[in-house]
């Protein structure tokens, strides 16, 4: 208490803030739609194409971004509220949207069309939002926005859409220009419409330091504490007791993986960044220790460091070592870096993992996805026992299925490596494999120009992929097949590695025989569901969706692994209470404790 506050002021501030909370109009509204908005009710098996992260099928995790729109806003007095729709209908089978919707009072709805299988649900949402508000704004956002902005435009439910990587500042410029009524021609990256029709505004901002933005774990808490909502805020599922938080590093990428969409041709044409820019070490780390006040979660830094060059990798390595966070520090590696950046990292930071994605063990393959991926199989095992002989606490490595020049025989191959990795390394190594899924990155390579990469798409517009998202099961959803697998060779692909891939993590002690025969039954129904839609197809849809109603994450989430594995060991206490409790207060009381 500062001297002189008495307890019924304390009160009063408390009230205070209560009543401005319930009575102020959230300024922009930002909304996380689930993949499928209907998902509750539809029928399908939508595979394990999301096994490999900590989102469900449901991808319920909504984009860093709105974290870093959150903190820009706030500095600029604009009130922001994020709504994770997608998990508060996964959470609760009863929660109505629209109910929930319809009680909210936004200036502005700013909906993420980020990642490609969220256009059912982002389109949905929108189309709810503007039925029960039509004189609100809709502003929809992200690299699928940007991708499709033309076609999203042309939907009634949405007013405005923002391309780019960096939307922050032009987002801001939309937000004053609807309070003051004045022209919109001068916002960057905008593409809007009146009766005269479709402007797409130029896309100018193109941020060359990252530095203006971050993302504030502490308005997180703030939001949660603002509203009375803690759920609505959460990332994903099951986060309040594996808190992993993501630190971005870059924009842009220097490598051409044909897959990705954000390589480096990506991004010139996509968000015009011809060049990767990183954040000033300064800036990460500081974000670092920011959530480390937090949470005593992993803290997984997005992005090479060393693609910003040894002097940048070395300085954010000097930094995290000043900085003595105890947190675990997850690195990723686009290849192999040099053996010494490895001791250093163990020079500076007591507790640290690596995340590695060779894709496929066959050099050709990883050639074909990589172009020259410039490391061999002996370079990177080099890589991992040296990795293991210092303080590491874990090396995940990561395959892929539904790669350029890759076969069923080349996925089975893949297999027998991750044995011999499994030989090589002791149990803080382990192997993960899934398909690239449900689709091929807009804007990528193999999207752009699938025939000289050795593809065929089964959708182009957004509307197709709308379709897509809603046929029974991912053999039908995958939007690409290639000249080496179909799409009913790349699921069964899948499931093969996956059962293999599990019985070795059995043998070889990376999971328990429990864990391990759960998953073993996941894929073997998994595969016996596939079958009976496959009977059912071409059956009046009510067939089909008996077999499946109410079953969807039972087949299709941890199914190729179990996603416990993804996490690093859960404390008994992840978060920092005291921390917490100081943020209400400042909430409150308008000051932090003394
Ligand atoms: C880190 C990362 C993840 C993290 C999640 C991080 C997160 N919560 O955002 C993990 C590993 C979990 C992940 C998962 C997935 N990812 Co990912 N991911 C990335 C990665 C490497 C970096 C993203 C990043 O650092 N962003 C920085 C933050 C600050 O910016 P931002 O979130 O993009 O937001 C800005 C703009 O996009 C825009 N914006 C975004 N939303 C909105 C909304 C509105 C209203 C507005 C106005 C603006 C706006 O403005 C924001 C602020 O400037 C990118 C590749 C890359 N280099 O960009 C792939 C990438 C985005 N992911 C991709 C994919 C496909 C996925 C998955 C679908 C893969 C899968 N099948 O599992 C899932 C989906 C997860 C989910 N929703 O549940 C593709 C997307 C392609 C596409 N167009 O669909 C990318 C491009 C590349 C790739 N293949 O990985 N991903």
């Amino acid at each position: 208490m500062t001297p002189g506050t008495s307890f019924r002021s304390l009160l009063k501030g408390y009230f205070d803030a209560i009543a401005t909370a319930r009575g102020k109009q959230v300024d922009l509204l930002l909304l996380h739609a689930p993949s499928v908005y209907d998902f509750r009710e539809h029928a399908i098996l939508y595979g394990p194409v999301s096994d490999m992260i900590p989102s469900s099928t449901v991808f319920e995790m909504y984009p860093l971004g709105f974290l870093t729109i959150a903190s820009y806003m706030r500095k600029r007095g604009v009130n922001v509220r994020i709504v994770n729709l997608a998990l508060r209908m996964m959470n609760n089978r009863q929660f109505d949207v629209p109910r929930f919707l319809a009680r909210l009072n936004p200036k502005a709805v700013g909906i993420d069309l980020h990642w490609l299988p969220h256009c059912h649900g982002a389109i949905e949402v929108a189309r709810i939002v503007k039925e029960l508000h039509p004189n609100v704004p809709v502003i929809m956002g992200g690299l699928s926005s940007s991708y499709f902005h033309r076609e999203l435009i042309t939907y009634k439910q949405v007013d405005f859409v923002f391309r780019g990587d960096s939307t922050e500042p032009p987002l801001h410029q939309l937000l004053l220009t609807l309070a003051d009524g004045s022209s919109l021609d001068k916002i960057p990256n905008l593409t809007w419409k009146d009766q005269a029709g479709i402007h797409v505004n130029p896309h100018t901002y193109v941020p060359t330091s990252l530095d203006y933005v971050d993302l504030r774990p502490d308005l997180m808490a703030e939001m949660a504490i603002r509203y009375r909502d803690l759920e609505s805020v959460l990332p994903f599922n099951g986060w309040w007791s594996n808190p992993i938080t993501a630190v971005f590093t870059v924009k842009g990428c220097a490598s051409e993986c044909v897959t990705c969409g954000s390589s480096h041709t990506t991004c010139t044409d996509l968000t015009k960044r011809h060049r990767p820019v990183f954040r000033s070490p300064e800036s990460v780390v500081e974000n670092m220790t920011a959530i480390s006040r937090l949470s005593r979660g992993p803290i997984f830094l997005v992005g090479d460091l060393l693609q910003g060059g040894e002097s940048y990798a070395a300085e954010v390595l000097d930094r995290l070592q000043k900085a003595g966070l105890p947190n675990e520090t997850v690195f990723e590696f686009f290849t192999v870096p040099p053996i010494s950046f490895l001791h250093d990292i163990d020079r500076c930071i007591p507790s640290w993992s690596i995340e590695f994605s060779p894709e496929s063990h066959e050099q050709a393959v990883r050639n074909a996805q990589e172009g020259e991926a410039g490391y061999t199989n002996d370079d990177m095992e080099v890589m991992f026992q040296a990795a293991l002989a210092l303080r590491c606490h874990r090396i995940d490595v990561f395959f892929m299925i539904g790669l350029p020049a890759q076969t069923g025989s080349s996925v089975a191959a893949t297999i027998d490596y991750c044995e011999h990795l499994f030989q090589l390394g002791d149990h803080r190594l382990s192997c993960f494999i899934s398909p690239m899924g449900p689709f091929a990155d807009p804007g990528s390579r193999s999207f752009e120009d699938p025939e000289r990469f050795g593809y065929t798409l089964f959708a182009h517009t957004l509307e197709e992929h709308r379709q897509l998202l809603v046929q029974p099961s991912w053999e039908q959803i995958l939007n690409y097949e290639t000249k080496w697998m179909t799409r009913a060779e790349l699921v069964d692909a899948t499931y093969d590695a996956a059962e293999r891939l599990n019985a070795l993590k059995i043998f070889y002690g990376r999971i328990s025989r429990n864990r391990g025969a759960k998953v073993a039954q996941g894929i073997a129904e998994a595969r016996a569901l596939r079958a009976r839609i496959d009977a059912e197809m071409g059956k009046p849809d009510e067939t089909a969706s008996t077999v499946l109603k109410g079953e969807i994450n039972r087949f299709s989430v941890s199914t190729v692994c179990d996603k416990r594995e993804l996490f690093w060991p859960r404390r008994v206490f992840n978060f920092k209470m005291l921390e917490i409790l100081r943020i209400a207060w400042r909430y409150y009381f308008g000051h932090s404790p003394e």
